[in-house]
């Protein structure tokens, strides 16, 4: 009886220890495989991790907007709530492009559709020379989340005027290859940019906009929008805004500035207002550091807002006083004997016409458009906006002695930070 009892008792401990063995054999195998934790340890991590992290988390920062300490843009106007998905300003984003450039003009759409559009849908208008192929009509069109336009150019509005000397224009073109100038061989390139000077916004599919959004194949948009510049420019009563300025190829422009200065004198003051504008901002006089770097033959300094990004009042191209401008500087015939681009024209135009409260510097728009980019300063702007940008990168051109930033700050709109308002 003792004797069974006690076998009883032995087998019972022989049980325990496998068993016991069992579960450290099972746990140990669970934990070299990394499959110890249960749910509930992952829940509770995550928690963790969410809390330690609430500070970077995309959304309390949004519901505490602080974007950046250098913002030009007012705190109200900015946030989730003016993210108003179908709010929209009268307003549409523009393209001149070739049809050899879908690639291009493809992906600088998805990345303004993916940062900014897909959340306004606005409208899409692509302009050529020439028509455009039905693949280009479709691939954009599916890029698009906003309706899709597009026109052909009047070949009126895309060549040489029939008062250009052919021979001296020749001369020219070999002169400026010879010289080395960029595009300085090139017919279309001179078309283009007198274009952009003087009549895209004459283009009909544009009467009924107030705002353009120019973009270019290949651009790129770093950081999701968090505003819409449309709707800045309309409540600010902007007129042009800018991402990047930076200074001119010279060779480009030997004598703009000498058919600037004539204007200027002819004006007389009728429609230039020398108190109020912001010609400080592109003459050479008293300019500051970079511009010592570029020094150039005239009083101007080679500034310009760099206007493969330009978002910009319609009207302010379309008025009487810059048509006269623009046609006073077209009868000198620099945009086919020299090569003068539309971004210094855009820019001398805005400096004499504008005042500087009615022009905007985009510093929150990360922006690149080949060789240079532009990348929001303020690191938690960055980390909110999901910035795909590397501040200290080369070709930041807020870093380069090109860049025409600070001559803006001191001679035009000036750096006014979120707590002046
Ligand atoms: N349709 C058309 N678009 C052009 C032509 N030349 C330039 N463009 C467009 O005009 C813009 C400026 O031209 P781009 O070559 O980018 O000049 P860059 O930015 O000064 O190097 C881009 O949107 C081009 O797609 C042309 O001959 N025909
Ligand atoms: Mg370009």
């Amino acid at each position: 009886m003792l004797i069974d009892q006690l076998k009883s008792r032995i087998r019972g401990f022989v049980y325990l220890i496998i068993c016991i063995c069992l579960v450290k054999t099972f746990v140990m195998y669970k934990w070299a495989n990394g499959t110890f934790y249960t749910d509930a340890y992952y829940i509770r991590r995550s928690e963790e991790a969410l809390r330690a992290n609430q500070l970077l988390s995309r959304r309390y920062m949004l519901s505490n907007v602080k974007l950046s300490t250098n913002s030009y843009v007012k705190h109200d106007t900015i946030g989730p709530t003016q993210l108003g998905r179908f709010q929209r300003e009268n307003a549409t984003l523009l393209m001149l492009v070739r049809n050899e450039e879908l690639a291009g003009a493809l992906r600088a759409m998805r990345s303004l559709e993916d940062r900014f559009n897909k959340n306004y849908h606005y409208d899409w208008i692509f302009l050529n020379d020439v028509p455009f192929e039905d693949i280009f009509i479709e691939t954009t069109s599916a890029m698009a989340s906003g309706i899709t336009k597009y026109a052909v150019v009047p070949s009126s509005d895309w060549s040489t005027p029939n008062w250009i000397d052919q021979d001296l224009y020749a001369r020219q073109r070999e002169y400026m290859t010879k010289i080395k100038v960029l595009h300085g061989e090139s017919e279309s390139y001179r078309n283009m940019c007198r274009f952009y000077s003087g009549f895209f916004f004459r283009q009909e599919v544009l009467d009924n906009y107030d705002y353009y959004f120019r973009v270019e194949p290949d651009v790129e948009y770093f950081c999701d929008f968090s505003y819409d510049p449309f709707k800045i420019m309309k409540e600010q009563n902007k007129k042009y805004g800018f991402v990047i300025s930076l200074h001119e190829y010279e060779d480009t422009i030997p004598t703009l500035w000498e058919a600037v200065d004539e204007y200027i004198q002819e004006d007389e003051g009728y429609d230039i207002d020398m108190e109020n504008n912001i010609f400080d901002f592109i003459i050479q006089e008293d300019s500051i550091s970079s511009a010592k770097v570029f020094d150039s033959n005239s009083d101007y300094n080679l500034c310009h807002f760099w206007t493969n990004f330009e978002i910009a009042d319609l009207n302010f191209f379309r008025s009487d006083k810059y048509l006269r401008f623009f046609n006073y500087l077209d009868s000198k015939g620099g945009f086919y004997y020299e090569r003068w681009g539309d971004a210094p024209i855009h820019t001398i135009a805005a400096s004499l016409f504008l005042r500087p409260d009615e022009v905007i510097h985009f510093e929150q728009i990360g922006y690149k458009h080949s060789p240079y980019f532009a990348c929001p300063s303020a690191y938690s702007y960055r980390l909110n906006q999901r910035c795909l940008c590397d501040y200290a990168g080369t070709g930041n051109i807020h870093l380069e002695a090109i860049s025409c930033l600070q001559e803006w700050w001191k001679w035009g709109g000036g750096k006014t930070f979120m707590s002046n308002y």
